[in-house]
């Protein structure tokens, strides 16, 4: 089935830096980390979700790219990279990354964009990440993400809440 044109931009910039991954647009949504487990039938934890926040002094677009099931630690990051973070809204995301949240991929962006993994995605075989639209993703193996997008992989996650509390489910960013 012929791709729409946002993930067919992710298809092409994937095939021309000569990567074997294939996109695939799923009948149902992939719009949220949650959706897109249903979607495929993997763990929420196994969706890298591609999160981009506004560094605060310069205004770029950074890429935080993190395990479905976890939760972004901003101060986490500011230690670690000295990188202040803050908040992205969505037109800024369509405008300086040209793709719209719920579909933002993990490469293939208007400008390359410095790029932060969480380490947590090591922890499985294959992940899916987004491929441009609410519907569209692709399979790779974790290892693939450092020479993919350049990223640097890190600890950047909160701390896991008691899992034994069942009011207490990840989510938001
Ligand atoms: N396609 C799915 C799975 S890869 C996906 O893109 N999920 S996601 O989690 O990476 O993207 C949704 C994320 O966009 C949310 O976690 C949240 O961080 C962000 N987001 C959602 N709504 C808004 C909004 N109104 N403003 C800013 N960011 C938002």
């Amino acid at each position: 089935m012929e791709l729409s044109t946002s993930a067919k931009r992710v298809q092409d910039f994937l095939s021309a830096k000569g990567f074997s991954f294939q996109v695939q647009e799923l009948p149902g949504s992939t719009r949220t980390a949650q959706e897109a487990a249903r979607s495929v039938g993997c763990a929420v934890s196994q969706i890298a979700k591609s999160l981009v926040f506004k560094e605060k002094k310069t205004d770029r677009p950074v890429l935080v790219i993190a395990s479905g099931a976890n939760r972004v630690d901003l101060k986490k990051i500011q230690k670690t990279t000295g990188l202040k973070l803050g908040r992205a809204d969505g037109n800024f995301v369509k405008e300086r990354v040209g793709f719209a949240i719920g579909g933002v991929p993990p490469v293939g962006h208007k400008e390359p964009l410095e790029t932060l993994l969480d380490i947590d995605l090591q922890k499985h075989e294959t992940i899916w990440a987004a491929a441009g639209t609410p519907f569209a993703l692709f399979q790779l193996n974790p290892a693939d993400l450092a020479p993919l997008t350049r990223g640097k992989w890190m600890d950047l996650s909160e701390e896991k809440q008691a899992q034994s509390n069942p009011r207490n489910t990840a989510g938001g960013i």
